[in-house]
């Protein structure tokens, strides 16, 4: 059988998924984002699992959608298939953290998987950047979308149209990463932010991270009302009870996650 294309563990209520694919730099394939959103979606229904952590090797995170197999693609190929949509659209719709812990290349598809997570770790050692003008295209996985609300317009412009690579420490200053760590530190880093979220009440977890991506997605007036009435309706869990009682007694919550 072949070895699969991502690579799936569970560390207590962490999963860990790393993409498996070291001969082409984890280039992201059709096939590597199936097999990544099928797990995905398993954690993600998972009860036992809080959050989840998605890497790729020393060298490389992703060095971008599988050029090979682009290159022969016409017009009709991409537009029939909804090339980017399917699966590849489907990971927006996680509702647990996931956190992007980042070594080596993010280029292309892999600066914009790792946008679409939740944050990202990264390794002294990253690269990150949009280089498809290069080949002749543009991103087209939420490149020039997320990366001017993470990073503004004009660092976003700059790497966008001239192809330039961003390392680990640019990418933190302009706010792209959250943290940046050595890399013999980053997947430990990861994981035990990922357990710290996966020790907190489910419900409020999600409902947080469904606030903080609508301030990128509505009008402030929205938004700000979309926040509140969730902070209203965590007060109908079981969690918030113990959360507050917790915090008046001076002892660890001991959250049910629900
Ligand atoms: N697709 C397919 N294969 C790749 C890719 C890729 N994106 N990147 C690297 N590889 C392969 C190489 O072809 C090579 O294979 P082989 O050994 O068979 O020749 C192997 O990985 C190792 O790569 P290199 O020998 O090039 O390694 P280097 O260390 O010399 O260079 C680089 C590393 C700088 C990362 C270089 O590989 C590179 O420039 N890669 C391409 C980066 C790029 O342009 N990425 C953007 C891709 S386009 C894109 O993402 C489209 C976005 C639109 C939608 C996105 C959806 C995901």
């Amino acid at each position: 059988m072949d070895a699969p294309l991502v690579k799936t563990e569970v560390r207590g209520r962490v999963a860990l998924l790393t993409l498996n694919r070291p001969q082409a730099l984890n280039a992201l394939s059709n096939e590597v984002i199936d097999q990544l959103a099928q797990a995905m979606r398993d954690f993600d229904a998972d009860e036992n699992i809080g959050a989840m952590v998605l890497t790729g090797s020393d060298k490389a995170f992703a060095a971008g959608a599988d050029i090979a197999a682009m290159q022969g693609w016409s017009y009709m190929d991409v537009y029939k298939q909804d090339y980017l949509g399917g699966n590849w659209e489907s990971l927006k719709h996680i509702r647990k953290p996931i956190i992007a812990a980042v070594a080596g290349y993010a280029l292309g598809g892999g600066c914009e998987l790792a946008m679409l997570c939740d944050f990202i770790i990264a390794a002294e050692n990253a690269r990150f950047g949009q280089p498809e003008i290069k080949l002749g295209v543009i991103p087209g996985y939420g490149g020039t979308q997320r990366l001017p609300r993470a990073i503004s317009k004009a660092k976003a412009m700059d790497l966008v149209l001239t192809a330039r690579m961003m390392d680990a420490n640019e990418a933190e200053r302009a706010g792209l990463v959250s943290r940046v760590v050595p890399l013999e530190r980053m997947l430990d880093e990861a994981i035990e932010a990922a357990t710290i979220i996966a020790s907190m009440s489910l419900p409020s977890v999600i409902m947080a991270k469904e606030c903080v991506n609508m301030a990128y997605e509505g009008s402030l007036n929205e938004t700000l009302m979309f926040e509140r009435r969730n902070f209203h309706a965590l007060f109908a869990t079981d969690d918030q009870k113990e959360g507050m009682k917790a915090f008046v007694e001076k002892r660890k919550p001991d959250f049910k996650h629900q």
